[in-house]
């Protein structure tokens, strides 16, 4: 049995001319913004990569096939769609097996842009260790699969709904390479700046994609995790949004959601409670990262083997 993979006509074409390819979620479709915002901004981060010279590949799982790539119309169906799974590395055989819908998490989205053989993933934030895990153990699955796939994922820092202290610590656990863009701080998703030192920083696409070859030469399994800042007029300061955040999780503990609801529930409360500011940035943050992810990967493609 073979991975069940299905291309579309556009990324069927790059792959047979070594085009570069930048691989997209899709849970950030399905749950991490309301329609029709979703679908607009899947569009245009879709023709972000391709101004960029590379072609976008959003993934997802329909009918029993991973789609590497969606036509338009599969999109809009995807992004209006009720009851979609979340997929991570745990369910992902099964949602194929049974022949479910389910949208591609960061963890789901990288094993599938490496059985498609493309490098480079853009996102909006990764998942990570939230708050209260102490006591909940909620650790997404996301850091596990950057310490064993070896994908290039660009992010804007991990979300700021979480526990940023104890992701980082994780992620350099799994020896994970965090790599900051243009600064000596890591991003914080909504904001260019927070708390933590850079682990690694690097100011090129070339340097990124340079690393990423070095660590396969030396046989070390995993990805990068690239953390570009979001651009400075579409940011909310850190301490506006604290207490926005901190609302948001009280509200969460107090209805007692868990597990894989926890993240996108945030997100639409500190989406209400900003009154949609918050996804103006989270969509300009994907746009972002997805013209750099665009620059990654072509540094990728032109590099000789
Ligand atoms: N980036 C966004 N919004 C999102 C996500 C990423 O801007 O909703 C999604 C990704 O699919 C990521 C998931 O894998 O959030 C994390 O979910 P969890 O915390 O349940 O692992």
């Amino acid at each position: 049995m073979t991975a069940p993979l299905a291309f579309s006509t556009e990324v069927a074409t790059a792959r047979a001319s070594g085009a570069p390819i930048v691989a997209l979620e899709s849970t950030i479709i399905t749950h991490g913004m309301p329609w029709p915002n979703n679908l607009e901004m899947a569009r245009k981060v879709e023709q972000t990569v391709r101004d960029a010279g590379a072609v976008p590949a959003t993934i997802a799982v329909m009918g029993g096939q991973i789609h590497v790539g969606l036509d338009d119309a599969t999109l809009t169906e995807l992004a209006q769609a009720k009851n979609v799974a979340k997929l991570s590395r745990a369910d992902m055989a099964a949602c194929l097996a049974t022949g479910n819908t389910g949208a591609t998490t960061v963890a789901a989205t990288m094993i599938a842009a490496h059985l498609a053989g493309i490098t480079t993933f853009a996102t909006g934030g990764i998942g990570g260790v939230h708050k209260g895990a102490e006591s909940s153990f909620d650790i997404s699955a996301d850091l596990q699969e950057l310490a064993q796939t070896p994908v290039t994922v660009v992010c804007a820092g991990a979300k700021a709904i979480l526990d940023l202290p104890k992701t980082f610590e994780v992620l350099e656990t799994l020896g994970v390479p965090v790599i900051a863009v243009g600064q000596d701080v890591l991003p914080a998703f909504w904001s260019r700046s927070g708390p933590i030192p850079a682990p690694l920083r690097m100011d090129d696409a070339a340097t990124i994609a340079r690393a990423g070859r070095m660590r396969a030469a030396l046989g070390l399994p995993g990805g990068q995790l690239v953390a570009l800042p979001i651009p400075q007029i579409d940011e909310i300061p850190a301490d506006t949004l604290a207490p926005v955040i901190a609302q948001a999780q009280d509200e969460a503990d107090s209805q007692g959601v868990a597990a894989k609801s926890v993240t996108p529930f945030l997100l639409n409360r500190i989406f209400e409670l900003t009154e949609g500011r918050s996804l103006a940035s989270n969509i300009a943050l994907v746009l972002n990262n997805a013209r750099f992810a665009a620059e990654i990967a072509r540094e990728f493609s032109t590099a000789p083997k």
